[in-house]
């Protein structure tokens, strides 16, 4: 790879501008279904979550959003919590719908067999349209629980009439720049089947909706080996890949901090994405993490996941495109895998830290997180109260 063959004040400029959303709950307290770790400092309320956010967004400069999830993050004025947002630098990002944390849902939200649990989920979902009406949110999020353990359980057939009629409502409901993104993943909580298991059910169902229906991927949802970036490719092409939910995985669906289990995989991801032009905020992508931050400080780790899709990036961005696109017409497949690697070898660190310099960011965010003193701070502010977590 040469510098010339790639513009690099082009580089520059689209690191700038990229951007990528932080989700509330990652601030909270979280852990694995035997036990939840409090950390001291963490936020209290949503108001205490939109603060951290905007801590990582001065610090990254690439963090301009933070997500929403009804009813965790629930208050009494949410126009009023959009405008504290925008006074502390950041906007409300996608509103994500929580059907799965109330006993009426043991058997499905909105493909429960009960009509009257079905009504109740989709009425939970369009009270989320009101919170993107007063905040100003674009996206509405939906996962599903739906599913079910064992076989014969139900009619896996009613349950997809169910689920396409529930998302028919919500879709009429929304307003003329609302979006549904609707999520995926194959398995968990339920075990045989789910209702909405892969991209090409999600997909499916955005078709039948209507323009405004994506798909979200999110990236530890999928089976052992599954071609992630394949998904992104087919789902550009088609003008339905909404958003990323970023997080890494291991096993299932970990919610590790994005890039650390396979940093190579985020590079094939944005690897699509840069070719196919669509990784700058016009694209009408939303580039979200989904993560929680179980044993390891919360708001480094999250500023470390948003450095890592920034060095994906980077290196998607210096790939000499020329010369691969000459290496594959001349069907040199290990030329054009050089090409590859080479673009994923290159250390973009450098790079970055002028690019934020460049915007009048300290180039090293972490270092400067722990000399800014809020971790600190907010251990010895945030005393008293019961602090963030599932179900808060
Ligand atoms: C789900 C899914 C959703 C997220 C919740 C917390 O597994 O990934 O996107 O909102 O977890
Ligand atoms: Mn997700």
């Amino acid at each position: 790879m040469t510098e010339a063959a790639t513009d690099l004040s082009a580089v520059r400029r689209d690191l700038a501008v990229q951007s990528i959303d932080t989700p509330s709950w990652a601030y909270g307290n979280s852990g694995t279904r035997f036990k939840v770790f409090a950390q001291a400092g963490v936020p209290r309320d949503p108001w205490e979550k939109i603060a951290d956010a905007a801590v990582v967004h001065r610090l990254t400069g690439a963090a301009p959003t933070v997500s929403l999830h009804i009813p965790w993050d629930r208050v009494d004025d949410y126009a009023e919590l959009a405008k504290y947002a925008a006074e502390q630098g950041v906007g409300i990002g996608a509103v994500n719908a929580n059907v799965f944390q109330d006993d009426d849902y043991k058997l499905g939200s909105v493909t429960n067999p009960d009509p009257r649990v079905r009504r109740k989920a989709t009425d939970a979902l369009l009270a989320c349209i009101d919170v993107m009406d007063a905040t100003g949110s674009r996206d509405l999020k939906l996962w599903f629980a739906d599913g079910t353990n064992y076989p014969g359980q139900d009619s896996m057939r009613a349950r997809q009439d169910r689920l396409a009629e529930a998302l028919r409502e919500v879709y009429d409901r929304l307003g003329a720049d609302q979006r549904i993104l609707l999520e995926y993943k194959l398995f968990e909580p339920a075990f045989y089947h789910t209702d909405v298991p892969d991209w090409g059910t999600s997909y499916a169902h955005c078709l039948e909706l209507g323009p405004r229906a994506t798909v979200c991927i999110d990236t530890g949802h999928h089976a052992p080996g599954t071609n992630i970036e394949f998904i992104v490719a087919f789902l550009v092409r088609a003008g339905r890949l909404g958003a990323f939910d970023f997080n890494s995985r291991f096993y299932a669906d970990d919610d590790l901090m994005v890039g650390a289990a396979d940093p190579f995989q985020l590079f094939r991801i944005m690897n699509e994405i840069v070719e196919a032009g669509v990784h700058t905020p016009d694209s009408g992508i939303a580039y979200m993490l989904d993560q929680c931050h179980n044993i390891e400080a919360k708001i480094p780790a999250i500023i470390r996941s948003v450095m890592n899709v920034q060095e994906a990036t980077a290196k998607a961005l210096l790939l000499d495109r020329d010369a691969l696109a000459a290496a594959r017409a001349a069907g040199d497949v290990l030329g054009a895998n050089e090409v590859l690697m080479d673009a994923y070898a290159t250390d973009v660190r450098p790079l970055l830290r002028e690019v934020r310099s460049e915007q009048g960011l300290d180039p090293d965010p972490l270092g400067a997180y722990r000399r800014s003193g809020h971790q600190e701070r907010i251990e010895a502010e945030r005393v008293g109260g019961t602090q963030a977590g599932w179900g808060a």
